[in-house]
């Protein structure tokens, strides 16, 4: 069997036993088919069935979650978490609360997790959670009463070295502290590196925060620059206003980039003066308003409803930073049409495959996902270590330590992408290198 027949024979079988499982069969369809050379090469991973392995997750974990509303109604969500893979560390990878989470979902980004933490360098194995809860509208104490509930269950499954959750979409700071207190309670143990993303007076890190979206601008950054560009001058356009979006704009225009837009689920501004980043930072750290108020303080920007249309605007630069399947064929087409030299991804496959093509089709420089949204959990593993040491890193430390990942992983995947005959592809590059680690992995660790 070569490796075309090997990776189509498991995607058969993925699909089969995964059906309706939409965005977990599209992560797993991008990342097998970048996977086939490597099978040609050795044809011993095929004969560990390491793709079978790699493809199912270690275990999965699904609950329920009551709680009670402030009008003493009872609330029932669904939690979930998926640990998909322990080769290289315990498994590592956020927590989403958003109305959309299902199985498909959580099973997509934990997939996708085992990656990207392999690319960080970093002994992190792949996982990922969350919940069908939705945030938006419960006060302070029925959030606080939600992630009690929540970890109320979580809690008999995780550890610092066992599996270590974090943030991602609707989980932020205020989250993993009320987490972090259940758990520390229930557990009756200060194990501070049970969780990341906690707060700086309890053993949280500095620039975990920054980490996601100063990464992705770090990556993109090196891309340009191994094509003879760099940030500065460049118009830039950012979706989403939440955690990723807000520093990857920040580090864009510490950068010299002017960025044009960014949005949020209702809708996008387009300031031609440039996004004022701190004015973003008040409405949605602050104030967790709609990005609809920032024309209230900035009168000559314009607030278009819908989401979607933010990649109408003309862009050198497209930095999706808010939820897979984002940027479909359409969209990628008029990115091109208006000139677009470089997409980086600061979600998780915020490209549909479709997208991904066009891309590929006319040239643009692609950072994907994998590669470019890797600094979030990267300074999580970060944290992970000044916790066991007790001890803390200053900014400029972790700062430093962040980009030094980053330029790590785009020099690795330029590497692989080119040792295996796709020069210039950094999704091939970054598939392969990261899938490499945890096959060799999984190679000397038997079947298990
Ligand atoms: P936040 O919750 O902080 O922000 C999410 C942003 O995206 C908000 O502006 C939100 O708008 C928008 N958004 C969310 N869902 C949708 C949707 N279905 N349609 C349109 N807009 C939507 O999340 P993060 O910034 O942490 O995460 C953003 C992306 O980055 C996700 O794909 C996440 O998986 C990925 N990521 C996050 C990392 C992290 O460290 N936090 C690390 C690596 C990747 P609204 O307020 O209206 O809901
Ligand atoms: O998608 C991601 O990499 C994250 N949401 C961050 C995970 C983490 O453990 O910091």
């Amino acid at each position: 069997m070569n490796g075309k027949e090997y990776v189509n024979k498991v995607l058969d079988e993925v699909k089969k036993e995964n059906e309706g499982q939409h965005e977990f069969l599209q992560a797993v369809e991008e990342v097998l088919e970048t996977l086939i050379p490597v099978f040609d090469k050795n044809p011993k991973y095929m004969e560990e069935g390491i793709l079978e392995r790699i493809v199912e997750p270690e275990r999965q974990i699904m609950f329920r979650v009551p709680w009670i509303d402030d009008n003493g109604k009872v609330r029932v969500n669904r939690g979930y978490r998926i640990q998909f893979n322990s080769a290289i560390g315990p498994y590592k990878g956020g927590l989403r609360f958003h109305p959309t989470v299902n199985l498909s979902i959580i099973k997509f980004l934990g997939f996708e997790q085992i990656f990207k933490n392999s690319l960080t360098g970093l002994p992190i194995g792949g996982g990922k959670g969350g919940s069908n809860f939705d945030p938006k509208g419960k006060s302070d104490r029925e959030i606080m009463r939600f992630c009690q509930s929540f970890m109320s269950e979580l809690y008999k499954h995780i550890g610092e070295n066992i599996d270590v959750p974090a943030g991602d979409i609707g989980v932020g700071g205020r989250e993993i502290g009320y987490l972090f207190g259940q758990y520390k309670k229930i557990a009756s143990s200060y194990d501070a590196g049970v969780l990341t993303g906690k707060g700086l007076t309890f053993g949280g890190s500095l620039v975990r925060t920054e980490a996601t979206g100063y990464g992705l601008v770090y990556f993109v950054e090196e891309m340009l620059k191994s094509n003879g560009m760099d940030m500065d001058g460049m118009k830039v356009l950012v979706s989403g206003s939440g955690n990723v979006a807000i520093y990857a704009m920040e580090k864009a225009k510490q950068l010299g980039a002017k960025v044009l837009a960014c949005s949020d689920s209702n809708g996008f501004i387009y300031d031609k003066n440039g996004i004022d980043v701190q004015t973003v930072k008040n409405i949605k750290e602050v104030n967790r308003g709609r990005i609809s108020e920032y024309i209230k303080y900035h009168p000559s920007a314009e607030y278009h409803e819908g989401c979607n249309g933010i990649w109408n605007i003309p862009c050198d630069v497209a930095l999706p930073c808010a939820t897979q399947n984002e940027i479909d064929k359409e969209a990628a087409l008029t990115l091109v049409k208006n000139g677009v030299k470089a997409v980086g991804e600061g979600a998780n496959m915020p490209s549909t495959l479709e997208a991904v093509e066009v891309y590929f089709a006319n040239n643009v420089l692609f950072a994907p996902a994998k590669a470019s949204n890797a600094g979030g959990v990267a300074v999580s593993a970060l944290e992970m270590s000044q916790n066991s040491m007790r001890m803390n890193w200053t900014f400029e430390e972790v700062d430093k330590k962040l980009k030094d990942i980053m330029v790590n992983i785009h020099s690795k995947s330029v590497a692989t992408a080119e040792e295996y005959g796709f020069k210039g592809n950094l999704l091939v590059g970054a598939n392969i290198a990261g899938f490499l680690k945890v096959a060799d992995a999984m190679m000397y660790q038997g079947i298990v």
